[in-house]
């Protein structure tokens, strides 16, 4: 409940702020963009982890204005760098199911774009499997209306949940995120190599991009790059970062 109440105290204050994690094509190094990760910054306990959040926030119902946040800043941000001459790529958010399932999310989505006056393709909304499960018989027009936004869709941690054949027919998506647990045992597991190496090759035949989390080494980039994995994150290039020095690393890049 203290939470919940700090919480509450949190969105009236606008304590909710963004990290940037860049994100770069396998092949060339180039930079392509950014996953938004939320923070909280607090006055007395400093920057706190959406795992810390997050969970009790869904349960409340409060990540609903959270993520409405996290979306319009997201949105004011390309159009500021945009501005600057910047070329920011696409920058993801992660929507949780609660979000989705609650009031107009698509219709949300719109007016966030027309506001700011984006492109609706620099904006990717990054879905768990469970988030498309939840949702049931919607799903399928959900996704729909988000796309017919512009807007990217990515299925997250792919791999980790009910990672059905079936579902990637039915639910048109345009990338899918390897969780950074298979990246992670790369190099120790054969296990994992082979589940990465599918998902490469399955998101190829079917003409998704596939994007790999949580790169930490160079031996990781190397088979990843081998099996033609589209893009990456992670430690190797960089942490999630503040807005002020992700627009530093914009500038460098181009
Ligand atoms: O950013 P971090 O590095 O600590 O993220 C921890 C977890 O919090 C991840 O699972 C991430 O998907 C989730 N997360 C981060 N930002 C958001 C957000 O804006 N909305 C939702 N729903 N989850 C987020
Ligand atoms: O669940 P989701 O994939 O949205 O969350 C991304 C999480 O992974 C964030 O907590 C982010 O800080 C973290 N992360 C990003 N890159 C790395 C990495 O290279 N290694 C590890 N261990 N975590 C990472
Ligand atoms: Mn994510
Ligand atoms: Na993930």
């Amino acid at each position: 409940l203290e939470l919940e109440e700090a919480l509450t105290t949190a969105l009236a204050r606008k304590e909710f702020v963004l990290y940037y994690q860049p994100v770069h094509d396998v092949a060339s190094g180039r930079l392509i963009g950014a996953e938004a990760l939320v923070r909280w910054q607090h006055p007395e306990w400093g920057l706190v982890s959406p795992n810390e959040f997050i969970p009790l926030a869904e349960e409340t119902g409060q990540i609903v204005e959270i993520g409405a946040r996290v979306a319009s800043e997201a949105a004011r941000q390309i159009r500021a760098w945009t501005e600057l001459g910047l070329e920011p790529g696409v920058v993801a958010i992660n929507v949780s199911s609660r979000q989705l399932a609650r009031g107009h999310f698509p219709a949300f989505l719109r007016s966030v774009i027309e506001e700011n006056g984006i492109e609706g393709h620099r904006l990717e909304v990054e879905l768990t499997e469970s988030s498309l499960l939840a949702l049931g018989e919607r799903t399928t027009d959900l996704l729909r209306e988000i796309r017919e936004t512009g807007v990217q869709l990515a299925i997250d941690d792919f791999g980790t949940g009910y990672s059905s054949l079936s579902y990637l027919r039915r639910f048109r998506v345009d990338k899918l995120k390897i969780d950074r647990s298979f990246v992670n045992e790369l190099q120790v597991d054969g296990g994992s190599l082979g589940i990465v190496k599918a998902v490469i090759a399955m998101g190829q035949a079917m003409g998704l991009q596939v994007q790999a989390e949580g790169v930490e080494l160079d031996s990781q980039l190397d088979t990843l790059a081998r099996l033609g994995c589209d893009s990456f994150q992670g430690y190797l290039r960089a942490a999630p970062m503040p807005a002020e020095q992700f627009q530093k690393l914009l500038g460098a890049s181009q």
